[in-house]
């Protein structure tokens, strides 16, 4: 279970401080920072301790200021000569405030733009000792961390909630130097060579002609690549299947991809997968739900991630390991360690935890911390080491390459937010913002002018001396690459009958938006390769003959652990709508519970945190339904569509929505009241997942209940097995 602080109130104030209706006219210290909010610690360039507070980062004081510190009389007028006359040249503060904001943005990222990020803590069970020496690992040691989370294809402005992969990253700022593990929710990768990346990213971007369709692969060139570039089929499978829609942040699990090389004390080596298990499970969004949200509310996996920490809810996530002997063939149950496109199944390998990750506050400043964390797969403590997986080569070059265009230059590392908290001794020197102030005469090695300091360390990281076998060079990829659809069929098979449902759905929505019909044929044909069902599924949705496998597809054994049912799973900072006269016994049943209450009223007015205008079903995990609330002043024809039909139930017709897309989304659905009579009305009653109770409090402990298994999928049986 999360730890949890007390937190009385619902998430969401923007300041610190309760705003005035007037203007403040007196001169204050800045607000303090809120509850909720962390920055980076602060350390100097070269990662010593400052001793400084964490509010030194920000601004210091009452009185208005240059950029240098000097005092201002007037921001809201530029100098001019006379009232109605030319602004002047040397209106030295117009031109620093203008010049600045001209430069306010950098580039986005080329992929993973959109992200949110906050801090946290990990901490080492010590279960890992035996296999690798880093120190972070270790029992009871506590490691401060920054973790981003994205979506890859949208830009920087993008909706959350688009069909995609997700971004898993995180820094720990280990004592013995940074360890990025720059992740993804999917444990597996479109490509097996670093060489392809540019191909599967610009076929998944907007067509550069139109710069359509935004953060979206329901498009032609992306099924256009996938369906020719075919090692990309078991990416693509996860991405169709209810892993690329999440419901959270906090409901994702996170994986390294790539195998790493552990080495020990004594030198031994052991190769892992990294996997992140969340403690809330992994729950996913319905592919309509996913639609709206985009719509409703496009921040809404980051609005969930910072509320869920605001309200005390903290996300937490257990490390884990996978660990395979280091053969020199590097293959495990003869699965090639080296193809990132391959899991190895849990239950071949199970995930064996190391340490916990609970993210505690939310950045205080979006661009200094979010936007400028910089992460690289070369940032490896001793005791971690890379392997020859192609893909994992190709990232070493890229993640510094793309921080010298986006971050503006070499020194990248001293941005406040990537300090280390391990001392820094390099020797690289000078670089456009240099933060650092290098003493000595010497960065040059070997040198007797600063007394040949700094020295190695042979106690420092280790290239593990991995024997490379006897070849020639050669642009061609192992033969054990060659299999494209094994684990695909793998995934498919594992899935449970709702979820296998939802991919056929995905697959033909997807194909159904291409243009082309050549590449629809052409991924049928890739699906056939892989399951002959989800094949002729998706054939029928899209109007086209299922073509015939042109190999049988090959024996797999599923794995149970792939699928996300089932299971039952803790339902802190769930949010619950509840239509009915605001009830204070009631919000705090569901504030003790880590959960948040959100009152739906007609119009705003004490107690109400949402009114018809502005709620929409998407916003909650489950509806509370205490009232049958007649249509609103918002609710007449010229203002609402949905009002005012003939016929129409004498109930607000957003109150009705509200029930039927809860309803249809498969949320658990409470009443009591005249909440009861409105269910029976709109059919919801009796049905799975709808319960009916003599009051609030006991509408909502049923609910609670049925909300950790996620959704009722009872209420809509498969038709697949
Ligand atoms: Fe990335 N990737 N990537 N990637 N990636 C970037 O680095 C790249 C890959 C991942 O929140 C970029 O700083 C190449 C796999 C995450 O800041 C860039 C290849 C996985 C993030 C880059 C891959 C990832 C990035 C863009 C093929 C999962 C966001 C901005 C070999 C294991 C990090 C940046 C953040 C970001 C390159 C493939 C995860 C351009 C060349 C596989 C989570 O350097």
């Amino acid at each position: 279970m999360n730890s949890r602080k007390a937190s009385p109130k619902i998430p969401g104030a923007p300041g610190s401080g309760t705003p005035s209706v007037d203007e403040p006219t007196t001169p204050a210290e800045p607000l303090p920072p809120k509850p909720e909010q962390g920055a980076p610690e602060p350390r100097t360039p070269t990662g010593a301790v400052t001793g400084c507070p964490v509010t030194a980062y920000g601004q210091q004081g009452e009185f208005l200021t240059t950029g240098d510190g000097t005092r201002l009389r007037d921001t809201d007028h530029s100098l001019k000569a006379g009232p109605r006359g030319p602004i002047l040249l040397q209106d030295h503060h117009f031109r620093e405030k203008i010049t600045h904001f001209d430069h306010e943005r950098i580039p986005e990222r080329v992929v993973h733009a959109r992200g949110a990020g906050a801090h946290g803590v990990f901490t080492g069970y010590g279960t890992a000792s035996s296999l690798t020496r880093a120190s972070f690992l270790k029992k009871d040691q506590e490691t401060p961390v920054f973790v981003r989370f994205s979506t890859v294809l949208g830009s920087r402005g993008s909706a959350d909630t688009v069909r995609d992969t997700r971004g898993f990253a995180t820094k720990f700022y280990t004592d013995e130097g940074n360890f990025d593990l720059v992740g993804n929710n999917i444990p597996v990768f479109f490509i097996q060579d670093a060489i392809k990346f540019p191909d599967i990213i610009h076929a998944g971007k907007p067509h550069p002609d139109r710069e359509i369709p935004q953060a979206q692969s329901a498009h032609d060139t992306f099924w256009d690549f996938v369906s020719l570039h075919t090692e990309a089929q078991h990416h693509t499978m996860w991405n169709m299947s209810d892993r690329g829609i999440p419901r959270s942040y906090r409901t994702m699990e996170g994986f390294g991809v790539h195998t790493f090389r552990l080495v020990n004390a004594a030198g031994e080596t052991v190769l892992v997968k990294f996997h992140w298990k969340p403690a809330l499970g992994v729950h996913s969004l319905t592919w309509e739900e996913a639609q709206l949200i985009s719509g409703v509310d496009p921040d809404f996996h980051r609005r969930d991630l910072y509320d869920a920490i605001e309200a005390g809810a903290f996300p937490a996530w257990e490390l884990g390991l996978q660990v395979f002997p280091d053969n020199p063939e590097e293959t495990f149950a003869g699965i090639d360690l080296l193809d990132p496109t391959k899991i190895v199944p849990e239950e071949l390998a199970p995930v064996q935890p190391v340490g916990r990750m609970v993210l505690n506050k939310v950045p205080t400043n979006f661009f200094a911390e979010t936007e400028q964390v910089a992460f690289h797969l070369g940032h490896l403590p001793p005791g971690i080491d890379v392997t020859n997986d192609p893909l994992l080569q190709g990232r070493l070059f890229s993640y510094v390459d793309t921080q010298l265009t986006r971050l503006g230059g070499p020194n990248f590392e001293q941005i406040p937010v990537n300090r280390p908290h391990a001392p820094v001794n390099d020797m690289l020197r000078d670089g456009f913002h240099q933060h650092a102030v290098h003493a000595g005469v010497a960065p040059y090695r070997p040198n007797s002018l600063d007394g040949g300091n700094p020295f190695p360390d042979p106690d420092g990281f280790l290239d593990v001396p991995v024997r490379v076998a006897e070849a020639p060079k050669i642009r061609q990829n192992p033969a054990s690459f060659d299999d494209h659809f094994s684990q695909a069929r793998l995934f498919w098979l594992s899935m449970s009958p709702v979820e296998k449902e939802h991919i056929v759905a995905a697959y033909t929505f997807e194909l159904g938006k291409c243009y082309e019909q050549a590449i629809k044929q052409r991924q049928l044909q890739c699906l056939a390769e892989i399951d002959p069902v989800l094949c002729e599924q998706v054939a029928t949705g899209l109007g086209r003959p299922a073509p015939a496998p042109r190999t049988d597809p090959v024996d797999v054994t599923p794995s149970p652990a792939l699928s996300q049912l089932g299971r039952s799973w803790p339902v802190d900072g769930r949010v619950v709508g509840i239509v009915a006269d605001p009830d204070s016994a009631l919000s705090e049943a569901v504030l003790a519970a880590g959960m948040v209450p959100l009152v739906i009223g007609a119009h705003g007015g004490p107690g109400i945190q949402r009114t018809f205008d502005t709620a929409r079903s998407v916003e909650f995990d489950a509806v509370l339904i205490g009232a049958a609330p007649p249509p609103a002043p918002g609710a007449i024809p010229a203002r609402d569509a949905k009002a005012g039909a003939p016929g129409a139930a004498p109930v607000d017709p957003r109150v009705q929505l509200l029930i039927d897309e809860a309803w249809r989304h498969a949320k658990a659905i409470g009443a009591w009241g005249d909440g009861t009579a409105l269910l029976e009305q709109t059919g919801a009653a009796g049905t799975p997942g709808v319960v009916t109770a003599g009051d609030g409090p006991a509408a909502f402990n049923a609910v609670r209940e049925l909300l950790a298994d996620h959704r009722v999928w009872d209420r809509f049986p498969a038709s697949l097995t």
